[in-house]
């Protein structure tokens, strides 16, 4: 399948250039009016990356029924094709976060080499003991890092460090650990004893860390465990953060929340005490939806943003979360929905540079409630579109990824190269 080459993508550009300058130059005038200094946005819009799903460029689906789209990718090497378009048009992509053993080769040096060939890099290495493997001695049914079973939680343990190992063999810096262990039962489990299990486990794998890498806690409210979940929010993380140590980070799962609660103010409270590891942006409207970033609440996802633009002001440069998607896509075409929410979620952090943050202090201060909101939305009420438009252009991207990805015949010739997948299978990916 040929590759989404910069000559193509200058063609299908050049027929939008001439609105497209129109577009940013009025909006570098309106941002120059508020003090502002475009140059410097767009620069700061370029340097802007988030890591795609490995999982998420094939078809996903729901416990009922996953429905494939044509061209659905058969390995790692054609989901890292996926994503070297996805980031050919955007530019905000450069890097995939793979998950094991879903990603697994025999050789990963010839890996890591596939995806330099397309641009690409490897973020944090997702491990998975939430569901038994062809082989796998000993089950997951009831737990895996927190198991009753010492015997369960080693084969989990070695699980972690094996996906370390291969983490190192592709460049990457980071493990995400997200368990799915709890109870569907009041009684069921201990709750303090299986959080002490955790504990013990983590540090197993704490101790097998590099130590220039980081160990990412994703937290979860519920599911697959119904009653109880070991790890189910912000608080139990952050917890077992502190108690393994430095290397040891929080991962905030947009969707992993009860609807109503404050995100925003849970980023906040992790980058103050510097346990905000990493993100899977997404969005919700219910449950863990894994649907497209900002298709429900864009103005979550600038509130989040803003707060982490407040962090960095505050920190410094060494405040570096890890940004990743983690979506499930069920109904559309995966490499436009990614497209879409890696420019949605660069949208979101462009915005949040807009901000006058020390008039936004004063009015904070001054207990001026109407100013500092009407400051702070002053951002998300800006169409920073041509910004981030610009931002790819100047990188070699696409004015509009997803006409151009569509000009292409990208997926007409993917599904011409890969089998078509039966329909029925359920589950997630
Ligand atoms: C759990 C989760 C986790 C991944 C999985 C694919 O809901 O968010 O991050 O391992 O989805
Ligand atoms: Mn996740």
């Amino acid at each position: 399948m040929s590759a989404m080459t910069t000559d193509f993508i200058a063609d299908q550009n050049r027929a939008r250039l001439a609105d497209h300058r129109e577009d940013f130059d009025a909006l570098a005038r309106k941002l120059a009016r508020r003090g502002l200094d475009p140059e410097t946005l767009v620069k700061e819009a370029m340097a802007f990356a988030v890591a795609i799903p490995s999982w998420g460029v094939g078809t996903g689906g729901t416990r009922f029924a996953r429905f494939p789209g044509p061209g659905e990718p058969r390995n790692v090497f054609d989901k890292l094709a996926d994503c070297g378009v996805i980031n050919a048009l955007t530019r905000l992509t450069p890097t995939v976060s793979p998950h094991f053993p879903w990603d697994k080769v025999k050789d990963y040096a010839e890996l890591r080499e596939a995806a330099k060939s397309l641009g690409l890099a490897f973020d944090a290495v997702n491990s998975n003991t939430f569901q038994d493997q062809a082989g796998q001695p000993l089950s997951y049914k009831f737990g895996s890092l927190t198991h009753t079973d010492k015997a369960v939680r080693e084969q989990a343990i070695a699980h972690n460090i094996e996906c370390v190992e291969i983490g190192r063999a592709l460049g990457s810096k980071a493990l995400t650990v997200w368990i799915g262990d709890g109870s569907n039962f009041a009684g069921q489990s201990s709750l303090t004893r299986a959080f002490d299990r955790y504990l013990e486990s983590t540090a197993a794998i704490y101790r097998a860390l590099p130590d220039d890498w980081r160990m990412l806690l994703e937290h979860k409210l519920f599911e697959p465990a119904f009653y109880s979940t070991v790890i189910s929010d912000w608080g139990s993380s952050c917890l077992a953060a502190q108690h393994l140590g430095p290397k040891a980070q929080c991962l905030v799962d947009l969707g992993h929340h009860a609807p109503t609660v404050n995100i925003e103010q849970i980023v906040a409270r992790l980058a103050r005490f510097g346990k905000l590891g990493g993100f899977h942006f997404n969005d919700s409207k219910y449950g863990d939806d894994d649907l497209d970033a900002a298709s429900v609440s864009p103005f979550r996802l600038y509130l989040v943003f803003h707060e982490l633009a407040e962090a960095t002001r505050s920190i410094g440069s060494s405040f570096a979360p890890a940004y990743m998607i983690d979506q499930s896509h069920n109904v559309t075409d995966p490499i436009e929905s990614l497209m879409q929410s890696a420019i949605e979620i660069a949208r979101a952090h462009a915005q949040a540079r807009l901000v006058d943050a020390e008039a936004l202090a004063a009015a904070q201060e001054a207990n001026d409630a109407l100013t500092a909101h009407r400051l702070l939305k002053a951002g998300f009420l800006t169409d920073v579109s041509p910004l981030i438009a610009e931002a790819r252009l100047r990188a070699g991207g696409a004015l509009d990824p997803i006409a151009t990805y569509r000009a292409s015949g990208y997926r007409a010739a993917a599904a011409r190269e890969r089998p078509a997948v039966a329909a029925g299978s359920a589950g997630i990916v």
